[in-house]
């Protein structure tokens, strides 16, 4: 009987160190991942070469990187991305650009990209998306 009451003892002290050491945040399951190609407007392409309804003269552009292989990358719609996505700056342009890839909903999670040969990446010092060199 003491024997099983110190056993069950151990067995929820285990138990609750176990609930205590798990992780509080919630990781990304993505992978970090480099892509190069060409900034463009995924809708566009798909009107001009597979028929598609697209509009972009009502909803506006929308870019996404081209892989050299034609396949599209798109891009997490965020502060970081946002330049890329409207593409003014960017269409056409040849870009890499890095971060975390979610392979099942195909989006990448821009952290940091090259372009007109400077390299743009988040920097959490001056919180803007420069070409800050801090913590390098
Ligand atoms: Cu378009």
């Amino acid at each position: 009987m003491f024997k099983k009451t110190v056993f069950m003892v151990a067995a929820l002290m285990l138990l609750v160190a176990s609930v205590m050491a798990a992780p509080q945040q919630k990781q990304a399951k993505g992978e970090m991942t480099t892509f190069e190609g060409t900034m463009v407007c995924m809708s566009c392409d798909l009107k001009k070469a597979e028929g598609a309804r697209s509009d972009c003269k009502a909803f506006g552009h929308s870019h996404a990187l081209k892989t050299k292989d034609g396949k599209y990358i798109n891009l997490l719609a965020n502060q970081y991305s946002a330049d890329l996505i409207k593409g003014e700056k960017y269409h056409d342009k040849p870009v890499k650009m890095s971060g975390m890839y979610f392979a099942n909903a195909n989006q990448l999670d821009v952290e940091s990209f090259e372009a007109d040969g400077k390299k743009k990446s988040w920097c959490n010092q001056c919180s803007a998306m420069d070409g800050c060199m801090a913590g390098k």
